[in-house]
């Protein structure tokens, strides 16, 4: 994989010639054998599928990169053309690789062959105008979402401009308004989307998969089956504690805005909560905030006061690996990353990491907003380049996470250690609140990261099911908003046109990268960031406490992260914390003080965790 956009499970790559070559090497090569093949003849196409795929890499992931960078007619049909070659070749490569499914071989050639067959996203049929059809659906997708504009108030905006109307606003009207444009965008990808659904099935079952979400459910060192069964369980572990932030958000919300807006009961409507897909609620801190809650500082507000802007905050995310032992980003990475949205040209604003030669030409795309949740994200993106970096002496198969959930955590690991100590050694605070303001700052935390597992968790289960067939495309949107209320208890705030396709205005979806990843993330951050602070001997509660300068622990994580996709996940976890399992009881720990303390004893008479209830 020479090329990896972090946000996309596969390593991208492409090439004409290399798809060509690799056919005839491989062609001439089941001609010289037998028909019954052996071990060395799966070692050998293994070295030559991997070294095709490596090689092609660099085509795409240049075109793909300019092209997030300028969107045009142009860009994106030379994407599309790029994307063709190589969705034929992962699928021609995924095809030869079932030739050698019978046989007894050594751990690595097993396991590079089965990533073969999971590598693509969405597989194509092995049929030429159904795989450059897929590829036209996915550049066109992907270019009306991130060139999406809204009218109102006789402006048209950006997603990026509905959306800080959407963190700030506190009149539901104007907030409906940003919330019902945003989704006029999303209306016209059904077609689109069903299509793309139905090619991708017919490329998953020639694989030999029942449907494409059963292709993406073997990628977790499991099968299909049990990996659903354990995302439930780890949803199970902390549920409780999503229910009586809801529960709270939910009355606070009530108080605010009027029982008219806002019922005490039942699920909270989309458009209230601070984000455009109420996915996290840090924005209305102000709102739900507890007794004492500006005790806590507004990381906003302290970055804005030291003069931050976007490369300085990058800098900080750089700074705090170099502080772990990290080497520091190279200077190629200052200079081809892209930290601001430009004014003058259509760019892709939704945040990733690259490497464009697996090596060490490492870049970020973000169109930073100096604010504390950009600041997260930035250590967030930096995250993937460390893992990129870390792995890069790996085979190129094995140069990717351990898990696509593992990618997600690093970066947001380390921001768990922006704590109050952190940034007064900084010097972006002057005096470390004491104890009393552990709640509010608590609180800040759930609001952003408790609150996003139900929607983590509900994504991919709803492609799951449009994928297996259950959920057909008359009922798509209806299908969302079920799931949505189900495991958020959040709700449509109006109701939703005949033509709506809600699931679309989610950036994931138009773009076909996997969501479950990022629910795995939140569970496996904890985990770490838990395990991170036992190394380093630290007694206090968790929230205070933070690994910036511990080089052990830096030694440690990069242990881990140097294994890449060698290993099964489970020893790479191992490596780090000790134990082979995910486990949600890290988060329950450190927001023990939050809910056994403060959002128990408040709010008492309002139901927890009845989302649907209306009584
Ligand atoms: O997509 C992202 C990252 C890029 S991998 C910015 N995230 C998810 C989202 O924005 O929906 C990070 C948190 C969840
Ligand atoms: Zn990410």
């Amino acid at each position: 994989m020479v090329f990896k956009k972090t946000v996309s499970t596969l390593a991208i790559a492409t090439s004409l010639i290399s798809l060509s070559a690799c056919e005839e090497q491989a062609n001439n090569h089941q001609e010289a054998v037998a028909s019954e093949p052996t071990v060395q003849d799966a070692e050998i196409f293994v070295k030559e599928a991997e070294a095709a795929l490596h090689e092609s890499g660099l085509a795409l992931g240049r075109a793909s990169w300019i092209q997030a960078n300028f969107i045009t007619h142009d860009t994106n049909a030379l994407v599309a053309d790029l994307d063709e070659k190589y969705t034929a070749l992962g699928v021609a490569l995924a095809g030869k690789a079932k030739r050698f499914d019978g046989l007894d071989l050594p751990f690595d050639v097993r396991r590079k062959l089965d990533s073969f067959k999971l590598a693509l996203t969405l597989p194509a049929p092995a049929n030429a105008e159904k795989t450059r059809e897929l590829s036209q659906i996915k550049a066109s997708l992907d270019s009306t979402y991130s060139t999406g504009k809204v009218d109102m108030e006789g402006k048209s905006k950006t997603l990026g401009g509905v959306s800080s109307i959407i963190a700030s606003d506190r009149n539901p009207e104007r907030l409906l308004e940003a919330w019902n444009g945003w989704r006029k965008v999303s209306a016209p990808m059904k077609e689109e989307f069903a299509r793309l659904t139905a090619i991708a099935n017919e490329g998953a079952r020639e694989l030999g998969y029942a449907d494409v979400g059963t292709m993406w459910r073997p990628n977790y060192d499991m099968e299909a089956d049990a990996f659903g069964a354990e995302v439930d369980r780890l949803w199970g572990q902390v549920k409780p504690l999503y229910d009586a932030l809801h529960c709270h958000a939910r009355a606070k919300l009530s108080d605010y805005y009027g029982d008219r807006v806002v019922s005490d009961k039942g699920a909270i409507p989309a458009h209230l909560l601070g984000n455009m897909w109420a996915q996290q609620w840090g924005n209305i801190y102000s709102i739900v905030k507890p007794e004492g809650g500006d005790s806590a500082y507004d990381l906003t507000a302290l970055l804005e006061k030291n003069g931050y802007n976007a490369r300085k905050m990058s800098k900080a995310a750089d700074d705090f690996f170099v502080s772990m032992g990290f080497d520091a980003m190279p200077e190629t990475f200052w200079d081809r990353s892209l930290f601001t949205k430009p004014a003058d040209r259509e760019v892709a604003c939704h945040a990733s990491a690259w490497n464009l030669d697996s090596k060490d030409d490492i870049r970020i795309k973000m169109c930073m907003n100096v604010t504390g949740e950009d600041f997260v994200t930035v250590h967030h993106e930096i995250g993937h380049n460390i893992y990129q970096r870390a792995y890069n002496k790996q085979d190129s198969l094995y140069q990717n996470g351990a898990h696509d959930g593992f990618h997600e955590a690093i970066g947001d690991m380390i921001a768990l250690s922006i704590t109050p100590d952190y940034l007064q050694q900084v010097g972006l605070l002057d005096t470390v609140p004491t104890a009393e303001a552990d709640t509010a700052i608590l609180m800040r935390q759930a609001l952003e990261k408790v609150a996003f597992l139900p929607f983590g968790l509900m994504v991919d289960k709803w492609r799951w099911q449009v994928f297996s067939g259950e959920v057909t495309p008359k009922d798509y949107n209806d299908a969302w908003w079920k799931l949505r209320e189900e495991y958020q208890g959040v709700k449509a705030p109006n109701d939703r046109p005949d033509n709506a396709f809600d699931p679309g205005a989610k950036y994931h979806i138009p773009a076909n990268v996997p969501y479950m990843r990022y629910f795995l993330a939140h569970i496996l951050q904890f985990q770490f960031h838990k395990a991170a602070c036992e190394q380093a001997g630290w007694e206090g509660p968790l929230h205070r406490c933070s690994v910036y300068g511990n080089k052990e622990v830096g030694a440690k994580f990069n242990a881990m992260m140097e294994m890449g996709a060698s290993k099964p996940w489970p020893d790479a976890l191992e490596a780090f914390t000790g134990t082979r399992q995910m486990d949600g009881s890290s988060v329950v720990a450190y927001f023990a003080p939050l809910k056994n303390g403060w959002m128990n004893r408040t709010k008492t008479g309002h139901v927890v965790g009845k989302f649907l209830d209306q009584i």
